[in-house]
């Protein structure tokens, strides 16, 4: 019989961080509201969350990386909007974003989740903020608690 590990969905006083980019606010403060239902929802107390606000999704990855090596945070929950339409350089923004906050879980061992959208027209991304496609940000939220849960069974796992 194999042993298996997953995490569920409650929260038990654990501390999250979002890091919010302010660029296309319109969208992310969408994702913002969406992420702080889901943790309140499962349990999170609002005082235990903590909101770290950026310029834009380039600068990601740095807050998040400042927020993991502070040590006060189970998970940190990172939201943006990257809409292809608005800029030639979509995917520099888009890429390093995706790429940073990947490195930051990874070389932290922080949880830390994707809740950026990257959309082709504004019109997908809204879909994508608490339309028709879900929310993002609160999709972010549930994937940081599911792993700060698998991390707190892998650490109590004989
Ligand atoms: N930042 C975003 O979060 N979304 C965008 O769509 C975007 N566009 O269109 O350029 C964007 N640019 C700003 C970028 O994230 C940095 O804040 C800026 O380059 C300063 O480093």
């Amino acid at each position: 019989m194999y042993h298996e590990i997953n995490g569920d969905l409650t929260v038990d006083g654990q501390k999250f961080a979002l890091v919010v980019s302010r660029f296309n606010e319109f969208i992310t403060s969408k994702l913002e509201s969406g992420a702080v239902e889901a943790l309140v929802r499962h349990g999170c107390d609002e005082g235990n969350i903590t909101c770290v606000r950026v310029p834009g999704a380039f600068e990601l990855p740095f807050a998040a990386r400042k927020v993991a090596e502070s040590g006060r945070y189970d998970a940190i929950i990172c939201l943006g909007c990257v809409i292809r339409g608005q800029t030639s350089h979509f995917e520099y923004v888009a890429g390093e974003a995706a790429r940073g906050i990947a490195q930051v879980g990874v070389s932290t061992g922080v949880p830390t989740t994707f809740g950026v959208i990257t959309a082709d027209t504004l019109e997908q991304a809204v879909e994508r903020a608490g339309a028709k496609c879900g929310n993002k940000g609160a999709d972010a939220a549930l994937s940081a608690i599911e792993l700060v849960n698998v991390v707190r069974q892998l650490s109590s796992a004989q």
